[in-house]
């Protein structure tokens, strides 16, 4: 019988080939695909753990879902979860039963938990959309710098794992603290370039909504996903949901590290954006997710009946107010129609839409516009700046009748 670790060891080695580590048999990509911009053709690669994925990069490996996926169901399977790296050096020979999270800083009682641990305390479950901020930076005009990711950045799952703030109580928060740092395991392949950590404030991480999960869709996390424990911030971008998660700081002062004070930052201003091609004067770090939707099960050139009822769905959400209304409209904006709201998995879950239509002869531009609880809807606009973050315009799928 094959341990645990002997498995993981497995996983390692297959990955790190995989991920061109070493002289391996070249991968010969099964297919490709063609995001709608420029340099958007894509190798199909499948990596362990996952299904045939987009591939934006090999090393770190970077994954983009099959836009279709979103279209067969709310939850986002394991295999079909995109997966973001900013760091070269992944912890590929982690070993789960040695694993620990350590808990430390300003706190009364410096914490060091094994996974066994972590999952005797009382679970929580929460579905959830974890979404990078640079997702559908291909569509940014003028382009930017960064992955040219088009929309397969982003899932929905059930996270299962214990709230963060049950662990900071059990350390004891000392008072006066500002922030809690995450600190994942994989690191950079210079050892001059930066760490990857997050920091949240103390009240955000004792919000009770954040989690420290071990399961995803009632699976262990897949090893590109986080394994054996990841940070899910409920609401934030994914660049807080800090994988491979070891270290826990509670600190006295701001944390002044390089992904909190140089990057993953937006323009400081209502809009957070500027004119096409400026830079910000001042900027402040990305938070919380806009309101999005997506039409999911009529792709960008597709042929349809004309006269005819024809099916139209897709998905929305926010930052977690919950979606109110979804519209749809075939003339590119100036008319809309309400669609139906499916059942709620949680409000900061994708929710499901739909809508029949029926279309003249022509050609015709689909767009969806959702609305949150809170007051928030999609522009009709694209505005800019300059990564290419939180793009929420209202999308764009033009079909033709006949
Ligand atoms: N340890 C670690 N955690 C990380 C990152 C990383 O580079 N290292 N990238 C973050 C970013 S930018 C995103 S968008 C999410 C992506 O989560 P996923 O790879 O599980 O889809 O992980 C976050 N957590
Ligand atoms: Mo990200």
């Amino acid at each position: 019988m094959l341990g645990r670790r002997t498995l993981l060891i497995g996983l390692g080695s297959s990955l790190a080939v995989a991920c061109g580590r070493k002289p391996a048999a070249p991968e010969a990509a099964a297919d490709h695909a063609v995001l709608p911009f420029a340099n958007g053709w894509r190798p199909i690669v499948q990596l362990p753990g996952k299904r045939p994925m987009l591939q934006l990069t090999t090393r770190p490996p970077q994954l983009e879902t099959p836009f279709a996926v979103f279209d067969d169901g709310l939850i986002t399977p394991n295999d079909a979860f995109f997966v973001r790296y900013s760091m070269g050096e992944l912890p590929l020979d982690l070993d789960g039963e040695r694993w620990r999270l350590e808990v430390a800083g300003a706190v009364q009682q410096p914490l060091s938990l094994s996974l066994a641990a972590l999952k005797a305390m009382p679970q929580t479950e929460i579905v959830a959309v974890n979404q990078c901020s640079g997702n559908s930076r291909g569509f940014s005009d003028p382009r930017v710098g960064g992955g040219q990711l088009g929309h397969g950045a982003m899932g929905n799952a059930r996270w299962t794992g214990v709230p963060l703030k049950a662990v900071l109580d059990a350390a004891g928060v000392q008072r006066g603290a500002a922030e809690v740092a995450f600190d994942g395991l994989d690191g950079p392949v210079s050892p001059k370039a930066p760490d990857f950590a997050k920091a949240l404030s103390v009240d955000h991480a004792r919000d009770g909504e954040v989690l420290l999960a071990w399961a995803m869709n009632g699976e262990p996390l897949p090893f590109l996903n986080g394994f054996p424990l990841r940070l899910v911030v409920p609401g934030w971008f994914g660049t807080y949901w800090v994988k491979h998660l070891h270290r826990i700081t509670v600190l006295d002062t701001p944390f002044a590290g390089y992904f909190m004070a140089k990057t993953y930052r937006m323009p400081d201003n209502s809009c957070g954006c500027v004119e096409p091609g400026t830079k910000p004067e001042s900027t402040r770090p990305i938070t919380a997710l806009r309101v999005r939707s997506f039409i999911t099960n009529l792709a960008d050139g597709a042929k349809l009946a004309a006269g005819k009822p024809v099916a139209v769905r897709g998905i929305a959400f926010d930052s977690g107010s919950g979606i109110r209304r979804v519209q749809l409209s075939a003339d590119g904006g100036q008319s809309w129609q309400d669609t139906r709201l499916r059942e709620s998995l949680g409000r900061h879950a994708f929710r499901g839409w739909d809508a029949t239509l029926r279309l003249p002869a022509g050609a015709h531009r689909l767009m969806a516009r959702a609305e949150s609880l809170g007051g928030e809807i999609q522009p009709l606009q694209a505005s800019w700046n300059p990564s290419g973050y939180a793009r929420n315009v209202a999308e764009t799928v033009r079909v033709t009748a006949a």
